[in-house]
């Protein structure tokens, strides 16, 4: 029996061999099981009771008949995001609904729940699948209380011992897993561990140009791009830099790149070895090559980190580079868009600062919105100032995106922003923790809507999932 942090108890499937003279204790293999659910959008129906699904009504679990005519809110809970396990283990997953709240069972009540992040939830929302017993459904077993199964029960939804109600227990916690009633979560908008996303708008389509991530310490070595018609489907261009081949100067520590547009060539500013590096390609998608073999503006040029860059092209023609970690700088760009005056560099005046400065222009105002706290911190977040031109005076706003633990969501910043051609529709590109078990290393990208007050300050951007 092993205790756990709840004081609550594993019951390992343990059995005892004799070795020689040795005596050795050994975990067994567990039973193979057939069943799997696939992550994403999934309903799953009741085996006995005839167009019955799983779904959650005033925060509990229950069956209720579903179809195409019931109401868009039935729909949406009687569907689940499944997700690999919240507490791990093989063949274990997770269910969050629509609202972001997860599955879990408390005194044996299987209930709709926000995440509460600690040891007991995680293992109470966790649930691994075992066959059901019909051909092709699952049974659900507690993580953390073995041989107890999510099954109904007067129409509501418990954690049972399989010795309860034999003659029926065994069809009363099998499930089909089905093609989802309602959309399920809609980000990451990228599928897998990026940060640090550069939206644009070129040659027609939006582009993403993130860090890949889910190495310690940031070390990734490869950036890539993916583009859209509609913000929804995305193609992965693949590798578009691989510092270890292609950049003479630096061979990791791939971060935070940027994309800028003239003249039929596209240049991609990229963070690498904490100094930031530029390369040029006659296509969004690459590939890029480094015409300076050196970095652009190189580590220790000024005080703090010379990482993040971001080039904003104002109105006029003029490009502006923008970069910092700790220190905000900025410098008009050559028109070669390889090079700028040093002695022209200004540091700008920002509050809170920390990193990823990001500038756009709307109706003749200047806005610079930058990230703030640390990106391993759940309270990483988004600020902003707006100014008269691309160099100020700065006014400091406030924030405008920030954690939302309700939802689940953490660390959201390291953001840009893109407007929708013809149009006055904004969206602002960010990264978060991956959802679930991310942290500072395991981020993933998403999307939400920029919106505007009358006055030209931003509304606070509602993170959705
Ligand atoms: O992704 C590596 C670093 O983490 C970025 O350069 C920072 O902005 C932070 O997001």
């Amino acid at each position: 029996m092993t205790p756990t942090r709840s004081g609550r108890t594993l019951v390992a499937r343990a059995s005892t061999v004799v070795l020689g003279a040795g005596l050795v204790t050994a975990v067994a293999a567990p039973p193979a099981y057939a069943a799997e659910i696939p992550t994403g959008a999934r309903s799953l129906q009741s085996v006995n009771v005839p167009g019955a699904y799983l779904r959650h009504a005033d925060y509990l679990g229950s069956i209720a008949a579903v179809s195409s005519g019931s109401s868009a809110q039935a729909r949406s809970d009687a569907t689940f995001t499944v997700t690999p396990g919240l507490a791990g283990g093989a063949g274990c997953v997770s269910f969050q609904a629509a609202n972001g709240m997860w599955l879990r069972h408390r005194d044996y009540r299987i209930r709709l729940e926000a995440n509460a992040g600690t040891p007991v939830f995680l293992a109470d929302a966790t649930f691994c699948v075992r066959d059901g017993s019909a051909t092709g459904s699952v049974r659900l077993e507690s993580f953390n209380y073995p041989g107890r199964f999510l099954r109904h029960r007067d129409n509501q939804l418990w954690l049972d011992p399989s010795t309860t109600n034999p003659g029926t227990f065994a069809a009363d916690s099998s499930f089909r897993v089905t093609a989802p009633w309602a959309a399920g979560r809609r980000s990451p908008v990228i599928k897998g561990l990026y940060a640090d996303p550069n939206i644009a708008y070129l040659n027609g389509r939006y582009y993403l140009y993130p860090t890949t991530d889910g190495y310690n310490g940031w070390s990734g070595s490869r950036f890539k791009a993916f583009s859209s018609a509609d913000l929804t489907t995305w193609t992965d261009h693949g590798t578009i830099l691989d510092l270890g081949p292609q950049i003479s100067w630096a061979d990791d520590r791939a971060w935070a790149p940027t994309i800028a547009h003239r003249d039929g060539r596209y240049y991609f500013y990229f963070s690498a070895a904490t100094s930031i590096g530029v390369a040029v390609s006659s296509s969004p998608a690459g590939p890029f090559t480094d015409p300076l073999g050196r970095p652009l503006v190189p580590a220790g040029f000024r005080s703090g980190q010379m990482i993040d860059p971001h080039v904003f092209n104002d109105t006029d023609g003029q490009s502006y580079l923008y970069w910092g970690n700790g220190s905000a700088y900025a410098v008009r760009l050559n028109a070669d868009m390889i090079s700028f005056d040093a002695t022209q560099v200004r540091t700008l005046s920002l509050p809170n600062f920390r990193e990823a400065p990001f500038v756009f222009q709307r109706g003749g105002t200047y806005y610079l919105t930058y990230s703030v706290d640390d990106t391993r911190s759940e309270n990483y977040h988004v600020e902003y100032a707006t100014g008269t031109s691309p160099f100020g005076p700065w006014t400091h706003r406030g924030t405008i995106l920030a954690k939302n633990l309700s939802l689940g969501i953490k660390g959201p910043a390291h953001q840009s922003v893109v407007k929708a051609p013809a149009s006055d529709t904004w969206y602002i590109a960010y990264h978060r923790f991956a959802i679930p078990a991310g942290n500072g290393t395991n981020r993933e990208v998403t999307i939400d809507p920029l919106r505007f007050n009358a006055d030209g300050t931003i509304q606070p951007v509602v993170p959705t999932l």
